[in-house]
């Protein structure tokens, strides 16, 4: 495969060799005794990138101590002064935008779009958290006694836990460590193992931000390893707050452990996004919306567009637009800004995407645009596909993180959502609609079940400034923007009494 830029001279930028340690509190990069490494290939053509030692229990508890004492000092800097140092991490950010979202598009597979994308989502969550360090408010509450003051501040938590998957490899650790460092925590990181040269990258220009700025080690840290480092995190009383982001069985096995020790979780799991095509939709916005949402990031967003369901008078037309769209979308290399489709992560998602495309056979879907492994390159690359299927086919009902794209038919509007809703996922969902009654229907408490409901746009993409989360088996945790930084802190209830006298609440008298 033609190589579009030169990786060598990509990953000096960003401060990567061919050999990298894979833990750190900031500047310091700790050493992994056993040499225990993993290394990242890219997608993009199959070569090895390089390689990472990962992090160990030794380690681990290291950075965990480097940590704690980063706290004791963070916390007590003023909020706005926090906000301050965030926001010349995103400026920084700003300059490194350019090689960043290269080396995201190259380790990870999506198109260049979409890897400067991902950096623009992180700068977007800085700017978002220097505002919020300005406006971290309680409430003020009347009391019901006399000469009584009530009112709710927010402290700090302490160590945030990240755990973060492969398909947004750097902006969703940006959404939970922009907002957890305002609030006055500091963080700990373990990134995808698939995707582990993204996290480096971006420790490096973090560490150097708060380094500047005379801060201590242990505010950003990192713990490059494999499923082993999560129990860790999950199981650790040090760790008050664990937000994890992937699979629905990761997230059950994170939040259960959380959970045990009465830690808090924030998931953002399994996604089994609908759209909902009505009769009186606008099919100049459907058809880009359902493309996009099928076919970015290689179908490989949580917020992905899975299943259409298409009102049966318009059906025919946009099948054939859908086939006519899908002819348009070339294939290849995420580097070459023509492309629209890059690879899937790896092997492992080739076989997923497979098996499939069997499964769907098998219960009786039929192809409308076949699917397929292409001969080139890493061997990673596949053929985007729509199968015609009934909503109720198991593997209509689970998420393959590939671009398959179910289409079905209804006939009323409160079948079309019985549809949407019927499936254990909850994340996002959408309908294309010009009619008022249909959209406010949908966006009523009789609508769609999932944390995010659009009109007239696709289910993925969304902006950084609304809760980011879903329902059911996506795991009901909010990131990102609205008051989802509330969970990276604890809400203290503080009553005062400046009057002479004891009264008690309840009107209880207790006569001493
Ligand atoms: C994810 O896939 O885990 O809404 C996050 C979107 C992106 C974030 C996706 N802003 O599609």
């Amino acid at each position: 495969m033609q190589q579009v830029i030169n990786v060598e001279e990509l990953l000096s930028t960003l401060g990567i060799t061919s050999e990298n340690k894979g833990t750190s509190t900031g500047i310091e990069w700790l050493a992994n005794n056993s040499k225990e490494n993993v290394t990242s290939y890219s997608p993009v053509d199959g070569k090895k990138i390089a390689s990472v030692e990962l992090c160990d229990d030794k380690l681990y508890n290291k950075t965990i101590h480097v940590a704690q004492s980063a706290f004791e000092k963070w916390h007590l800097l003023p909020a706005p002064k926090r906000g301050e140092i965030v926001r010349q991490f995103g400026n920084r950010l700003r300059e490194f935008k350019e090689p960043l979202g290269q080396l995201v598009s190259y380790e990870m597979g999506k198109s260049l779009q979409e890897g400067y994308g991902e950096v623009q989502e992180m700068i977007d969550i800085c700017d978002f958290a220097v505002g919020l360090s300005r406006q971290l408010h309680g409430l003020t509450m009347h009391s019901e006694r006399p000469n009584h003051r009530m009112y709710e501040q927010w402290h700090p938590l302490g160590i945030v836990g990240i755990i973060s998957a492969f398909n947004f490899p750097v902006a969703v650790w940006a959404w939970n460590a922009a907002i957890a460092w305002v609030c006055g925590n500091v963080c700990i990181w373990k990134p995808s193992e698939k995707t582990p040269l993204t996290a480096i990258a971006c420790q490096k220009i973090a560490a150097d931000v708060f380094k500047e700025n005379n801060l201590p080690e242990g505010l950003s840290n990192l713990v490059i390893g494999d499923y082993k480092v999560g129990e860790l995190i999950s199981h650790d009383k040090r760790i008050p707050l664990v937000s994890a982001t992937g699979s629905t069985r990761m997230g059950q096995k994170v939040g259960m452990a959380v959970a045990e020790r009465f830690g808090k979780s924030i998931l953002e799991l399994g996604g089994n996004n609908a759209m909902i095509i009505s009769e009186n939709a606008d099919l100049n916005l459907a058809i880009p919306g359902i493309v996009f949402g099928a076919v970015g990031t290689a179908g490989q967003r949580c917020t992905s567009t899975r299943r259409v369901i298409i009102h049966e008078s318009i059906y025919n037309d946009v099948k054939s637009r859908l086939i006519n769209a899908y002819q348009q979308i070339k294939i290849g290399n995420p580097l070459d800004a023509t492309n629209h489709m890059g690879p899937l992560i790896d092997k492992d998602a080739v076989d997923t995407y497979l098996s499939a495309l069997k499964a769907i056979e098998s219960e009786g879907g039929k192809f409308i645009v076949e699917g397929a492994v292409l001969d080139f390159g890493s061997g990673c690359y596949v053929k985007p596909c729509i199968a015609e299927v009934k909503p109720n086919y198991q593997i209509v009902c689970s998420e393959t993180f590939a671009p398959i794209l179910y289409i079905m038919k209804y006939k009323t509007l409160d079948e079309a959502i019985a549809i949407q809703n019927n499936v254990p996922q909850g994340l996002s969902s959408a309908i294309m609609t010009k009619d008022i009654r249909e959209s406010e229907l949908f966006l009523s408490t009789q609508g769609s079940d999932c944390g995010i409901a659009n009109v007239n746009i696709g289910t993925s993409g969304a902006e950084i400034g609304g809760a980011f989360g879903g329902e059911k088996e996506t795991g009901g945790g909010r990131e990102s923007g609205s008051d989802a930084w509330k969970t990276y802190m604890r809400r203290q209830t503080n009553t005062i009494n400046w009057g002479k006298d004891l009264p008690l609440a309840q009107g209880i008298e207790f006569g001493v």
